[in-house]
Order: structure tokens, then sequence, then C-alpha cells
């Protein structure tokens, strides 16, 4: 018997430097397609509740150290932990809201000296491709008006910097659906922009299947 195949959900990524209110919206996003009757969950990477997660934390807080190479590929694999869930959200129709991606996966990890985007961009190739990628731009100026840095191992103005040059890098790579959002708004009309984006990528990814990043 022909069986309905049911609609995939969307895998929404938003991608921004600090301070640009990421995690704030990520949980609005979700809440609000929540509230619509969208089923949908929040990922947030790194991961830190994960055994690979805690060694990232703890490398975050400069609790451990890791060898520049051997970091860059642990919080790789802590993508990859997730992704046969992911798939199976997906699958089940849940739209999946990521707080940060393998997009600042490489542009952190290539902000560091000798790496170059390529080599920080192949442990993420085949990954889940992302429907829309949502980058919060704000200025330095404007996220120094936002408070100060925290104290995590990478928090930083010189390599924010670096940082910020590489993600304006990576948003000129047109296999991403790279969609670029005006932080410096209110907090709802950054909301309201990103859930309007989000409803239209929903909609389109029914009718598409999930790609793979980078392949
Ligand atoms: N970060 C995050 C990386 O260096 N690589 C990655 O793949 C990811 C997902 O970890 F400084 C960095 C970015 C940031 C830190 O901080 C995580 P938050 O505040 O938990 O997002």
């Amino acid at each position: 018997a022909a069986v309905m195949a049911g609609k995939r959900g969307a895998l929404i990524v938003l991608e921004g430097m600090d301070r640009a209110g990421k995690t704030t919206q990520c949980k609005k996003l979700v809440q609000a397609l929540q509230q619509s009757n969208r089923p949908a969950d929040l990922i947030t990477f790194p991961d830190r509740t994960t055994p690979i997660g805690q060694q990232i934390s703890a490398y975050l807080k400069s609790d451990t150290d890791f060898e520049d190479h051997a970091v860059h590929l642990l919080f790789s694999a802590n993508r990859w932990e997730m992704v046969p869930l992911m798939k199976r959200k997906l699958e089940q129709g849940v739209t999946l809201v990521v707080d940060r991606y393998a997009f600042s996966g490489v542009a952190f990890s290539s902000a560091k000296q000798g790496f170059s985007m390529d080599w920080c961009r192949n442990p993420e190739v085949g990954l889940p491709k992302p429907d829309l990628v949502l980058y919060l731009q704000l200025s330095p100026a404007e996220a120094a008006l936002r408070g100060q840095f925290g104290d995590e191992r990478y928090e930083t103005s010189a390599f924010q910097k670096a940082v910020k040059q590489n993600f304006e890098q990576l948003l000129k790579d047109s296999s991403v659906n790279w969609q670029v959002i005006d932080a410096s708004q209110s907090v709802e009309d950054v909301h309201k922009d990103i859930t309007d984006r989000s409803h239209k990528a929903i909609i389109r990814a029914q009718s598409l299947p999930l790609g793979e990043l980078w392949k």
C-alpha cells in the first residue's frame, strides 16, 4: 500500500559573533514555531553534555589543554555524534534550530596560526546541510555596547576580529543558503525577521531532500 511520506523538518542554523544574540534568538524561534504548531527543537554546539562535549567545555574554560588540530576534530566529532538524532528528528517532521554549527568550527579554528579554511572544512564535509543559515551581523562597536567579553578561551578582541573575517569569507560560499540578519535591531524586530525567513525555509524544505554540507 502506498504510504504518504511525512514532511521532513527544516535544519535552521544561527551563526554570528559573540553577543549578536544567537542564543536568545534560537530560544525565541523554537518557542514561536512550537506556538504556531510546527514541531521544533533546539540544538546547541558545542553540546557540552556528552563525554566529548565535556572535554570541549573543559578546554574552553582552560581547565584542560588540547593540541589545536585535536580540539578542532573534537568540535567536529561533537557534531557527528549528534547526526543520527538530528536525522531522526528531521525525518519525524521536527524542525531543528541550531545554535552554532560547522561554520563556527571553521571560523574559529582557522583564526589560529597555520590553519587553512580548507583543512578546517574537511571533517565537516557530509554533515546534514542546513536549509537556512542565518548570520546575525553586529559591528564590534555595537557588540562592545552589549557588554564585556567573558573569560572563556577565544574571548579576546584580537581573536574575535580574525573570526569575524573568517565568517565574512564563509558568507561568500554560494553553496550555502546564507541570509544576513541585522542584529543591531531590537530583540523583537530581529525575532520577527528570523521567524519570517524560517517559516519560508520550512515550507521549502518540505519538498526538498536533506543535503550534505560541502559535498
Ligand atoms: N567554537 C564553537 C569552536 O571553536 N568550534 C566549534 O565548532 C564551535 C561550535 O566555542 F568561542 C567556539 C565558539 C565559542 C565557543 O561558546 C563556544 P558558546 O558561548 O558556548 O557558543
